[in-house]
């Protein structure tokens, strides 16, 4: 479907380029992000289309936006692609609850994100697609699934059987590295039904859930129903990027049970790795709590700029805490990001000169080393204190790699 509008990203053609080290979910350890040719591939769990789009989606964005960014700085061709969960239990759920239409829930939400990504200057994605434009796909999938054994009937339902999938190429465990009985608890709580009779492990997640009356439901070849979650992924990355993929990226929220079985699936399905390279951003809390649609304390970033709030500052606000840190999220943080977008926009106002300036390099080299943007934000300060006006290369590498136009 259609995607947002791509903001300029300035070439900075001085200096050495760096490839980014991101650190790895599945290994622990901090690994190159980097494509063995010369196009970077990269998948983003996207929105499920309600309550969008509040300040940890925009973070967790942000994160993968700067990734793209230096992507595009190493001189890398990138192909991303985003889904949007546009059917699912909660979002249906709160359209009955509303009393609005589930599709047109999903495609006023969608649009909203759209216009705050854009705000955001988040550069999109090649391929923004929804599920629901790719049922079919995901039925065929399904079908196969249960013709080589990996997938089962439970009543019409059909399951996903972990210990079946567990081969060469995928395990149980690869992605997130948590023992069974952590995975049963965390399933409970993240949408499975851990205790379903019938399944032949509590992990065993929906791959395909039969009509229930009042539901949206597709014919196919497993019969009428709609994807579960997990698949929608694999069958979307499958059919847009060249497996594996550089970098598959989502909020810490999504490592089990999400990606760990859509590496199973992907696994499955195509017989090889779902990704190189799993990175993880931080949850943003606000009062308390993780910040979420189910407990409602969420702050939206179209609710600021409805206030006039320019989104430099929201995104300063979120660049200035490390992308993998789970942080609560205050009006203090968007004070600061404000003050800080005036000091920056005074020193840009006073025209250029030193072309001697090194702040490229500190840029490039503090997000080279997984993404510390507080690190290239301290830079930018630095720089800006130091009495010298910017350089035209300055102001380019901070709208580059940063987002930030100065201009
Ligand atoms: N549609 C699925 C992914 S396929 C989903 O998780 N949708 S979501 O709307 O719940 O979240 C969208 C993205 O934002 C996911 O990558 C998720 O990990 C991330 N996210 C959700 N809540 C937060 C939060 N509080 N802080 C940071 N990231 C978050
Ligand atoms: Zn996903």
């Amino acid at each position: 479907m259609r995607s947002w509008p791509r903001p300029s990203v300035p070439p900075v053609a001085v200096g050495e380029k760096r490839m980014p080290r991101l650190h790895d979910t599945a290994s622990g350890a901090l690994r190159d992000a980097a494509p063995a040719g010369d196009t970077a591939t990269l998948y983003v769990c996207g929105i499920t289309p309600y309550d969008a789009t509040h300040l940890g989606h925009a973070n967790t964005y942000l994160a993968f936006d700067t990734l793209h960014r230096l992507w595009l700085d190493a001189g890398l061709a990138v192909r991303y692609t985003q889904n949007t969960t546009d059917v699912d239990d909660p979002l249906l759920e709160r359209a009955a609850a509303t009393g609005v239409d589930w599709r047109e829930l999903a495609a006023e939400q969608t649009e909203l994100f759209r216009e705050d990504m854009a705000a955001l200057r988040i550069v999109p994605p090649t391929d923004f697609v929804a599920v629901t434009d790719v049922v079919g796909d995901v039925a065929s999938a399904v079908a196969r699934l249960v013709e080589d054994g990996t997938g089962y009937r439970v009543e019409d339902d059909v399951y996903f059987d972990v210990k079946a999938a567990s081969n060469g190429t995928w395990s149980l465990g690869d992605v997130s590295g948590l023992g069974h009985d952590e995975m049963l608890a965390l399933s409970a709580e993240r949408g499975g039904d851990p205790d379903r009779p019938g399944k032949r492990d509590g992990v065993d997640p929906l791959l395909w859930r039969a009509h229930r009356d009042g539901e949206p439901s597709w014919d196919g070849p497993v019969g009428p129903g709609r994807p579960g979650w997990h698949i929608e992924c694999s069958v979307i990355a499958a059919s847009t990027l060249r497996l594996p993929i550089t970098v598959k990226g989502g909020g810490n929220d999504l490592v089990f049970p999400h990606h760990e079985l859509s590496a199973g699936h992907t696994a499955a399905l195509e017989g090889t790795s779902l990704a190189s390279l799993y990175a993880h951003a931080g949850m943003v809390g606000y009062r308390g709590e993780k910040m979420s649609k189910s407990l409602g304390n969420l702050v939206f970033v179209s609710k600021l700029r409805g206030q006039g709030v320019d989104p430099r500052g929201i995104r300063l606000a979120l660049l200035a805490h490390h992308y993998r840190e789970d942080w609560e999220y205050t009006d203090a943080d968007l004070e600061r990001a404000l003050a800080r977008v005036e000091r920056w926009s005074a020193w840009a106002g006073r025209g250029t000169g030193d072309p001697g300036s090194a702040l490229v390099d500190e840029l490039r080299a503090a997000l080279a080393a997984d993404l510390d943007t507080p690190a290239a934000v301290a830079a930018v300060d630095a720089r800006v204190d130091s009495g010298q006006p910017p350089t035209a290369t300055d102001l380019a590498a901070i709208d580059a790699l940063l987002g930030i136009d100065l201009a």
